[in-house]
Formats: structure tokens, sequence, C-alpha cells
């Protein structure tokens, strides 16, 4: 049976914080297999069309700003209900509230604040589709169906 897939990424902040070992390791140890990825650092145009439901938002051209700052590492993690279990993993966006809420949460232990929140994950089935297709090539998920 095809297990779920949900789209994960370690952030500028998560990368120069040298988080990305770390948070694996939470991944894998939660029961997600992290089938593929990808080690980036993205130009204006990608992160505007990745986050483009926000363009009219006033945080984003800061966002921009931030995300084109520095590499990022872009994985699938797969496992059954994988969209919504990891967005309980990562917690609320804001970190610094995070860290009062949700203080075992990775955004917790590793981002800052509202922006600087260290890692993303998508928020339905249907996003997670549009954002693996972004940056994978999906016709390479066939086998999973074998
Ligand atoms: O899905 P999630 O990442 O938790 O939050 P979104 O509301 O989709 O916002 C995407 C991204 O934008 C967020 O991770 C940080 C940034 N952001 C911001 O800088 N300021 C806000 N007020 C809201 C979001
Ligand atoms: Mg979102």
């Amino acid at each position: 049976r095809e297990k779920e897939k949900t789209l994960a990424i370690i952030k500028p902040d998560g990368i120069l914080g040298n988080y990305s070992d770390k948070i694996k390791n939470i991944i894998t140890g939660y029961g997600f297999s992290i089938t593929r990825e990808m080690r980036i650092q993205l130009d204006e145009d990608a992160v505007r069309s990745f986050y483009a439901e926000h363009s009219s938002k006033s945080f984003f051209l800061s966002l921009v700003k931030y995300m084109t700052s520095g590499p990022i590492l872009v994985m699938i993690l797969e496992k059954d209900n994988a969209v919504a279990d990891w967005r309980k993993l990562i917690g609320p966006t804001d970190a610094e509230k995070a860290k009062v809420t949700h203080p075992q949460s990775i955004r917790a232990m590793c981002g800052f604040n509202m922006e600087r929140n260290c890692v993303h994950g998508s928020d339905s089935t249907q996003s997670a589709s549009r954002e693996i297709s972004f940056f994978f090539d999906v016709q390479d998920t066939r086998h999973d169906e074998l």
C-alpha cells in the first residue's frame, strides 16, 4: 500500500544552526521514511512561486529575502498520516510562541520567531502534492505503486 507523502524543508536558519542531522533523526525516530532529499539555494522567483498564496501579505518580501538567504534541505517524507503528523511535529508557525506552548516541537527547538521558524511542512495532501512536484520529478515515484 502506498504511504502518504508530505514535503519538509529545513530552512536557512536550520541549516546555518547545523540542525539537519538532529531534525532528520527526529523524522526517522517518528517513523517517517525520507524517500528523496535535495540541498539547494532558491532564487527569488522560486520562492515567490512556492509561496504564491502569500504574495499579497505584508510579510512576503521579507519571507522571500529570508528564504533566498542560504541553502535549504528539501525532503519527501512518507508514512501513514504524514501530512498531519509532520505538521504536529514541527509545531506552530511562530517559533517564539512555540517555545512556550509547544516546547517539544521542532520549531521551538531550532526556530527564532514568526519568520525564521526553521522548517516547513505541507498543510494538506493537496499542498503536499503541489509542493512535491515543485521540487521533484514526480514521474520518479511511479515505482511506489509496484
Ligand atoms: O504553514 P506555515 O509555515 O506554518 O505558515 P504560513 O501561514 O503558511 O506562512 C508561511 C511562512 O511565512 C511561515 O512559515 C513564515 C512566514 N510568515 C511570516 O513571516 N509572518 C507571518 N505573519 C506569517 C508567516
Ligand atoms: Mg503554510
